[in-house]
């Protein structure tokens, strides 16, 4: 049992190391909304929102993430308590979409959850593993030759596995640049929906074919499963969905008709932890290998991404990596570091702290802090 009596949402402006460039837009600062919800019994849960502050991605943008939660949700949540995370999310699942705000709130009551019961979340989530493998997403850069040396410098950090981002005109050359360097590295591209069928999309695509890529990441429509289909059927690499599944039930769709080999989870896309464990099950039953995406997180959604990544079924390398890979200072006490030598190198360690394991440090939190709003139970109702 889960009683609320107050809930904070911060908004943070975080610069970013270096510009973080995909086929939507370009990023120099991570706008982010943080979730502090504070239990009538003195435990407070954290929650992180996947949205941007413009609606590039997807739909949601911070706006319209804090106004569903705080005209929708929050005053409902602080009137009545949820059972549990599982019973918050059947509770809110009668809103349409908006699945990144409702998925912050999700993830502020797991940390209380696991907190009540005295377990990290990966061990509440049913992990099997407390090291988890570290991949790293790398923006479009200014040219192929500086694109090779992120990759050197990531590799000897110790990262097993990378991702860059194409878009059409940005696509092969990138690809034969890396494997002409690195011609066994893990790689994988991600497109971010900015193909097509037409023809000469459909002949990059098949061309990239030849460099022996682990996964081609949403090359079509976010809203399309069909022509994944169609595309997958003319290419070896693997497609891998992650705009285009929202929900358990886009997941088999999506595996029925042959639109996807791999899936990309992310908590915030598909409205919550809730979600992904039930995409996670079906996955594993269906023998589909998944992966733990990323949305620029901060300590707070990055611990919750590993926790999550610690689940059996996902067996290839996620986006994640260590704080220090977007931030050069993270708003939690013990920023995630990647192990550079030993038998774990190439690994972060899954904190094992009650909840979500990790502390907001509260000076830092001030730094970057632009706007508080304060949610508070009705009075006569504490
Ligand atoms: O499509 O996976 C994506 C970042 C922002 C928006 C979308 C995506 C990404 C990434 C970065 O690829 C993943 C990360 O946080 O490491
Ligand atoms: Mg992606």
């Amino acid at each position: 049992m889960i009683k609320l009596a107050r809930i904070e949402i911060r908004t943070l402006r975080l610069p970013l190391i270096s510009p973080f460039e995909t086929s939507f837009g370009r990023d120099t600062v991570r706008e982010v909304l943080l979730i502090a919800a504070h239990t009538s019994d003195g435990l407070t849960g954290w929650g992180e929102c996947s949205a941007f502050s413009e609606p590039l991605y997807n739909e949601e943008d911070n706006v319209t993430a804090r106004h569903i939660l705080a005209d929708y949700i929050i005053p409902s949540l602080l009137d009545q308590a949820v059972d549990s995370p599982q019973d918050y999310a059947a509770r809110f699942a009668h809103i349409r979409g908006n699945r990144m705000a409702k998925a912050a709130l999700e993830d502020a009551l797991w940390d209380i959850a696991a907190q009540q019961a005295g377990k990290p979340l990966w061990r509440l989530l049913g992990g099997v593993r407390q090291q988890v493998p570290a991949g790293v997403s790398i923006g479009i850069a200014a040219s192929d030759d500086v694109l090779v040396e992120q990759v050197a410098d990531f590799l000897e950090q110790g990262y097993q596995r990378i991702k860059i981002k194409i878009k059409p005109g940005r696509d092969i050359s990138p690809t034969a640049a890396i494997r002409a360097r690195f011609p066994d590295v893990p790689l994988q591209v991600d497109a971010n929906s900015a193909y097509t069928l037409a023809p000469h999309h459909v002949a990059t695509l098949k061309a990239l074919d030849d460099y022996r890529l682990l996964l081609i990441e949403q090359p079509l429509g976010e809203d399309d499963i069909i022509d994944h289909a169609t595309l997958q059927a003319q290419l070896t690499t693997p497609v891998c969905l992650d705009e285009s599944i929202r929900t358990r039930d886009d997941a088999r769709k999506a595996h029925q008709l042959g639109a996807t080999r791999v899936i990309n989870i992310k908590r915030g896309r598909v409205g919550g932890l809730t979600e992904a464990l039930a995409i996670h099950d079906y996955c594993l039953a269906n023998h589909i290998p998944v992966w733990c995406g990323g949305m620029l997180e901060t300590g707070v959604g990055r611990a919750i991404n590993m926790a999550l990544a610690t689940l059996p079924g996902f067996t290839m390398v996620g986006d994640l990596s260590a704080s220090n890979r977007f931030y050069a200072e993270d708003i939690i006490t013990a920023p995630f570091v990647l192990l550079n030598s030993g038998p774990h190198r190439g690994t972060i360690s899954v904190p094992n702290a009650p909840g979500i394991g990790v502390r907001v440090d509260e000076a830092r939190l001030d730094q970057y802090m632009i706007n508080l709003h304060v949610y508070r139970a009705n009075p006569s109702r504490r």
